[in-house]
């Protein structure tokens, strides 16, 4: 352990980085123990924080950037040097790309050696390899320079439109002394870390008289609007318009999925006959279809809510502009709605109410199929049904068709209860999310994963046991990436690339750490495990026997598989 504080009136920077997280309300690190950073994990356990240990940086990282979302806080996550941030790297990108703050902390090796290319143990220049995959990226030299650089990070993640920073401490920080009283005055407590950027009434006024003329009006909520946590205001503005809503997966829950103006279940006929619609906190992004083509039908008239003005006109011309924070601009547009706000042309909202009417009574016949093996819509039909029961769960989702699935068929009840793939799809949130959901609001997480997804974080099961979290992972096993009915066309006796090995038994994972592990190859064993799992708060794993045929290569998304070309190049 390092020297302790206050020794002969001196402080270290191991303590001063402590002690300047906490001073900002900063009270879990997420992260993985090594040199330069041990002690700095024992020693922040020691002053009171919690310390998360993960088995591999890029899961510690993507619960911090979960944390993140979660609280308005930047998560933390703690690295060792060069392999140990790298394995952070991904995490801290993801965070950026959608938009949650985040500081990935890691040690690094002396400057002097890194920079001549000496060869040190674990040598990297980590701040410029970070750098275009963060919104800012800091190095801290001078244990004096603690408070400022931890409050640089802190306000450079949260303000404006929220990302991942990264805070480069070498080894030589930590043991660095200075005296005790001057360090303590050197640490700053960041003043109003997300300001508030109220929008210009000009742009509101704008916004809202393009809504009033609209004869087909649509609201597109999305996950900046749940990151917010203007949740009342949001569902005021829906209720008070009476506009159709559309929510994108993390949104779901902000008003809950079975509200009456929900068009989900016409997600296509809306989107393709909308007039005017009205974006909060959603990108016009891949997800959306850039706005434009098949999906989008007619040129639509654009209304954006959002923090970053660049993200303006970033694929179609928006003709209404809100720039300033959710909060703010949704309170904004509500004062200007008043009272006397006419309702949209009941035509419009009684033909999606009745295109919803006809998809959801198709929907509840699949579901009430029992086929065995289990399919996708089977298993998630029990699924559905525990959330229904429990709409405090906080779910995690990750996997092609588990995933696209998952978020058509579970409905949400409340706000930021949906954590998944987000902007890039990624694969690997799984297990790192659903530690930071059950960390930062005490609730059962239920985590979907298909087979695949699961994999990439699957180690840290023993990181659910050994904090005993209330986490029921449910594994849907059909074999492969997709699917399981992939076959090797070659000579040789490798399996195809995307099947896995058959009828694996991912239980067993779970028990190995003393979790409870549960085989379920129906919707009643399933229910039954997932209530069980609840119930006793007990680390679960349910393998969950889905039909290897069932779904589709890539999800719904298999269009975006480039085509083959010529299979075989043509004789001259
Ligand atoms: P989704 O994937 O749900 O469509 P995106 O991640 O594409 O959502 O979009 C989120 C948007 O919300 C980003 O453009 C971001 O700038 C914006 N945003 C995030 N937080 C806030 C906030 N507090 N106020 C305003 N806009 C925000
Ligand atoms: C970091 C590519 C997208 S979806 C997926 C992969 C590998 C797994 C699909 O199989 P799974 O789901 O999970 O069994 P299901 O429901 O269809 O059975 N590497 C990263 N991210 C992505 N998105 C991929 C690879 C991918």
């Amino acid at each position: 352990m390092s020297s302790d504080t206050d020794n002969h009136g001196l402080i270290d920077g191991f303590h001063l980085v402590i002690e300047a997280l906490k001073l900002n309300g900063i009270d879990t690190i997420y992260g993985l123990p090594g040199i330069p950073i041990t002690d700095l994990t024992r020693l922040a356990q020691a002053e009171g924080m919690r310390v998360i240990s993960f088995r591999h940086e890029q899961n510690a990282g993507n619960a911090a950037a979960a944390a993140g979302f979660l609280t308005q806080k930047p998560g933390i996550c703690l690295t060792v040097s060069a392999p140990g941030f790298l394995n952070g790297l991904t995490a801290l990108a993801n965070a950026t790309v959608n938009c949650f703050p985040m500081i990935l902390v890691s040690g690094s090796s002396e400057r002097e050696i890194v920079d001549l290319q000496q060869g040190d143990y674990e040598e990297m220049d980590q701040l410029n390899a970070a750098k275009p995959f963060c919104k800012a990226a800091f190095r801290i030299l001078h244990a004096q320079d603690i408070g400022i650089g931890v409050a640089r990070a802190i306000r450079s993640a949260l303000s404006g439109r929220p990302g991942g920073v990264y805070l480069d401490l070498p080894a030589k920080l930590f043991s660095q002394t200075m005296d005790a009283q001057a360090g303590r005055r050197s640490l700053v407590k960041v003043v109003d870390p997300a300001p508030r950027q109220i929008p210009a009434p000009d742009t509101v006024q704008r916004a809202l008289e393009l809504l009033k003329d609209a004869k087909r009006p649509l609201i597109l909520l999305g996950k900046g609007a749940a990151y917010a946590q203007a949740d009342a205001d949001i569902r005021a503005l829906v209720e008070r318009t009476g506009i159709p809503y559309l929510p994108m997966s993390m949104a779901k829950g902000l008003l809950p999925d079975t509200h009456t103006q929900s068009a989900s279940a016409a997600r296509s006929y809306v989107l393709a006959e909308a007039d005017v619609v009205m974006l909060v906190g959603a990108r016009l992004n891949w997800l959306l279809s850039h706005g434009k083509g098949k999906t989008w039908g007619a040129p639509k008239r654009f209304i954006q809510v959002d923090i970053s003005p660049t993200e303006i006109d970033s694929n179609v011309q928006i003709e209404a502009p809100v720039i300033g924070d959710i909060g703010s601009c949704v309170s904004a547009l509500l004062a200007g709605i008043g009272s006397g706000w006419s309702r949209p042309p009941a035509e419009w909202t009684a033909t999606i109410a009745q295109r919803k009417d006809k998809n959801l009574s198709k929907m509840a016949q699949t579901l009430s199929l029992d086929p065995s093996p289990m399919n996708f819509h089977s298993a998630l039909g029990a699924i559905r049904d525990v959330v229904k029961g429990r709409p405090d769960i906080v779910v995690v989702n990750e996997g092609a068709n588990t995933l696209d699935f998952a978020r058509s068929i579970v409905d949400m009840y409340e706000p930021r209860k949906r954590l998944d793939c987000g902007t890039w799809g990624i694969m690997g949130i799984g297990m790192g999310f659903a530690v930071a959901a059950a960390v930062t609001t005490g609730k059962p997480v239920i985590a979907i994963e298909g087979d695949s997804a699961f994999g990439f974080s699957g180690m840290e099961v023993e990181t659910i046991c050994r904090y005993n979290l209330p986490v029921c992972i449910v594994v849907f096993n059909n074999n492969g990436v997709y699917k399981g009915t992939d076959v090797n066309v070659s000579k040789s006796t490798d399996p195809a690339p995307t099947v896995f090995v058959k009828g694996a038994r991912y239980d067993l994972m779970m028990e190995a750490f003393g979790g409870k592990g549960v085989t379920a190859a129906s919707p009643q064993e399933l229910g039954r495990a997932m209530h069980e799992a609840i119930a006793s708060g007990r680390p679960t794993l349910i393998n969950a026997i889905i039909d290897e045929t069932a779904g589709t290569e890539s999800g719904r998304i298999t269009s975006l598989n480039p085509k083959k070309a010529a299979i075989k190049t043509p004789s001259a």
